[in-house]
């Protein structure tokens, strides 16, 4: 992995903007090495996109992290309720499925102490890495980057080959697990906006 699967959040809501994002499994675990946990952030991916108004453009699932490539439509909007609308439910499936199958090593592993508080976590801790993009080289790169992870990972020999990520899709080669939405010409404001300086990763 060439771009840091960093733990701390840098959240921007910038109209017109798209946002990259990656969320790891706690301590790197392959969680999302099955379809049944797969399924599960389908499901959450699909219902925030419905409360949130905001586009799919491009993802791809790992054995213990996905990227995303999001696009908010509204003017206004919260990152931070999005990656929490995309998280949180997934580790509640999570952990009511251990606990449904008594499977107490893997809830054991999966819980932390938190002060006096035990802690069940699917996702390592921190929000998830975010990352804004406004103009449509980086945004191809990004398509191209998140698109190219099985491969990088010896998973696959092409990036068509990977039943989890939309590359098919945008080779025009049928849909995968979700449909993805179009990208549309983004409004002026967006593309002139300033970057915070420091954003872009060092691959990028
Ligand atoms: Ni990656």
């Amino acid at each position: 992995m060439n771009i840091p699967h960093r733990k701390r959040k840098v959240t921007y809501d910038i109209p017109g903007h798209a946002h990259f994002l990656t969320f790891s499994c706690f301590r790197q675990f392959p969680l999302l090495s099955k379809d049944r946990s797969r399924g599960w952030v389908v499901e959450a991916i699909q219902k925030a996109r419905e409360l949130f108004d905001f586009d799919l453009w491009a993802y791809v699932f790992m054995p213990e992290h996905i990227h995303l490539l999001v696009h908010p439509r509204q003017e206004s909007y919260s990152m931070g309720r999005i990656l929490a609308a995309l998280k949180r439910p997934v580790s509640c499936q999570a952990r009511d499925f251990l606990a449904s199958t008594e499977n107490d090593r893997w809830l054991e592993r999966l819980t932390v102490q938190e002060g006096r508080e035990k802690v069940f976590r699917f996702w390592q801790a921190g929000g998830g890495y975010d990352h804004n993009l406004w103009n449509d080289r980086p945004i191809r790169e990004v398509i191209d980057y998140i698109h190219a992870n099985p491969v990088r990972r010896g998973l696959v020999a092409q990036t068509t080959d990977w039943f989890w990520s939309s590359a098919r899709q945008w080779a025009g080669e049928g849909s995968g697990q979700m449909v993805i939405d179009p990208i549309v010409a983004r409004s002026n404001t967006a593309e002139t906006a300033v970057a915070p300086a420091g954003f872009l990763p060092p691959s990028l």
